[in-house]
C-alpha cells in the first residue's frame, strides 16, 4: 500500500449530490474558521494551559493546535507509516503482506485491522459498536477498478511505530492533557485513520463513550477526548466533521438529526482544517463523524486518546475495543508505562525538549527506560485499553 495522494486511484465524486457536497464544504469552512478554536499551544505565565485555549475547547467541543509536529519529526512518522503499511496483509483474509512475508499483525489477538468496501460506511445504521452510529452515511461510486477493501483503521499503532510512540510522549500535548483530564490523566487507545484517495471509508455520526450517560456525575468531559494529529494535514473532503458543542448536551438523538436534515450533512456541522504538523483535541462526546474520501489527498491522522482517572477506575466497561474488565490500579498503571516509554523514546530522539513529567508514575521513572528491542514487548499493548 502506498500513502502519497497522486499514487493511488483517481478522485471519485458525490454523483447527484457532488453540487450540493461542494456547497456544504465551503460554508462549512465558513463556520469552522469563525469558531476562534484554532492556533499554537500557549502557556500562561505559571506554566498553565492559556486559559482562552481550554474555554474554546469546552465551549466547542475542539480545538485545532497548529504547527505542533514539525518537518523533521512528519519525515520520521511518514517512513515508519509506509514500511508499517507494506507489512500490513495483502487482504482481508490474508496472513501475508504483499511481499509474501508474514504480515506485521498476523499474530496479534487484540482487534488491530479494520477493512471496508471503498468509499463505503461500515457502521452506520448497523449495531456494531453498541449501535453508537445509528444513521447511514451516503456511500458514493467507487472506480470500477477500486480494491474489494482496504485498510482504513488500525488499532495499537504505537507496538508499530516508534515515531508515533514520541508523539504520544510529546510534551506540550501531554501538558494540554493534563490540563483538560487532572494531572493524574490515563490512556484511552491510539489508531492511525487512514482515508485514501477514493477509497477512505465514511465514518457514520457518532458520539464515543458507552458508559456514564446516566450518571448524575456525567458532565461534558466525562469520556475524555482524542488527539489527532495530521500527517498531511485534513480538509472539509477528507478530514473530521464535528457539531460544536454536543459534547454538553448528553447522548444526542443522532438518527432524528440526520431525519430532520433529510441527508447526512448535519447542518450546523463544521469540518475539522488541519495543515501538516497540527494536532486537533477532539472531546470524545462531540457529535463527530467524517465522510467517504472522494477527494484526491490521503489523509493519515495519528489519533490517541487520554481520560480522566476518575471516568476509568473501578469502571466495568470494554467490549467496543476489547474485552470487557473492570479497570483496577493495576490495569490502569500496566497500560500507563506506553505513556512513561513514550516520554522516554522522546527524550532520546529530542533532547533540547523538557520531558513531560507524568505524576502517577513519576516516582518510578527509571524503571521506564526506552529502548528499540523493547517494541516487541508492546506487542498487544491494547489489550489494555481503557475503553469508557
Ligand atoms: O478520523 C475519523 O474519520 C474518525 C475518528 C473518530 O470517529 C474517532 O476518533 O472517534
Amino acid at each position: 500500500m502506498t500513502l502519497r495522494a497522486q499514487d493511488l486511484g483517481a478522485a471519485r465524486n458525490y454523483g447527484d449530490e457532488e453540487a450540493a457536497m461542494t456547497a456544504y464544504r465551503r460554508d462549512g469552512e465558513a463556520r469552522a474558521m469563525k469558531l476562534g478554536n484554532r492556533g499554537p499551544i500557549r502557556y500562561n505565565a505559571d506554566g498553565t494551559l492559556a486559559q482562552d485555549i481550554l474555554d474554546a475547547y469546552w465551549r466547542t467541543g475542539f480545538y485545532v493546535f497548529t504547527g505542533v509536529l514539525k518537518a523533521d519529526e512528519l519525515d520520521d512518522i511518514e517512513a515508519d507509516i509506509k514500511t508499517l503499511l507494506d507489512r500490513l496483509p495483502a487482504s482481508e483474509d490474508s496472513e501475508l503482506d504483499s511481499r509474501g512475508n508474514r504480515a506485521i499483525t498476523a499474530d496479534c489477538k487484540a482487534p488491530t485491522v479494520f477493512w471496508a468496501k471503498p468509499l463505503s460506511d461500515p457502521f452506520g445504521g448497523t449495531e456494531l459498536a453498541n449501535g453508537r452510529h445509528p444513521a447511514k452515511m451516503f456511500e458514493p461510486e467507487p472506480a470500477p477498478d477500486a480494491p474489494e477493501k482496504s485498510i482504513y483503521l488500525l488499532l495499537g499503532s504505537l507496538q508499530f511505530s516508534e515515531a508515533c510512540l514520541r508523539v504520544y510522549g510529546h510534551p506540550d500535548l501531554l501538558r494540554v492533557a493534563a490540563a483538560v483530564n487532572g494531572d493524574d490523566f490515563t490512556p484511552f487507545n491510539e489508531g492511525l485513520f487512514i482515508k485514501q484517495p477514493g477509497l477512505g471509508a465514511s465514518v457514520a455520526w457518532h458520539q464515543d463513550g458507552v458508559t456514564h450517560w446516566e450518571s448524575p456525575q456525567w458532565d461534558q468531559g466525562t469520556h475524555g477526548f482524542n488527539f489527532m494529529a495530521q500527517l498531511y494535514g485534513c480538509t472539509s473532503a477528507n478530514g473530521l466533521w464535528i457539531v460544536p458543542g454536543t459534547h454538553k448536551l448528553g447522548k444526542v438523538d443522532i438518527k432524528a438529526m440526520v431525519d430532520e436534515a433529510g441527508t447526512d450533512r448535519l447542518p450546523e456541522a463544521v469540518p475539522m482544517l488541519c495543515e501538516p504538523g497540527d494536532v486537533a483535541i477532539n472531546n470524545r462526546q462531540v457529535l463527530h463523524g467524517s465522510f467517504a474520501n472522494t477527494s484526491a489527498d490521503t489523509r493519515l491522522t495519528v489519533n490517541f486518546g487520554f481520560h480522566r482517572r476518575s471516568s476509568v477506575l473501578g469502571v466495568t466497561a470494554g467490549g467496543v475495543h476489547n474485552e470487557a474488565a473492570t479497570y483496577d490500579l493495576g490495569r490502569i498503571e500496566e497500560r500507563s508505562r506506553v505513556i512513561m516509554y513514550g516520554i522516554d523514546a522522546r527524550r532520546q530522539r529530542y533532547p533540547g525538549e523538557t520531558p513531560y513529567l507524568y505524576q502517577p508514575l513519576a516516582a518510578r521513572e527509571k524503571e521506564y527506560r526506552w529502548h528499540s528491542d523493547l517494541l516487541p514487548s508492546l506487542k498487544d499493548y491494547n489489550l489494555l485499553d481503557l475503553s469508557i
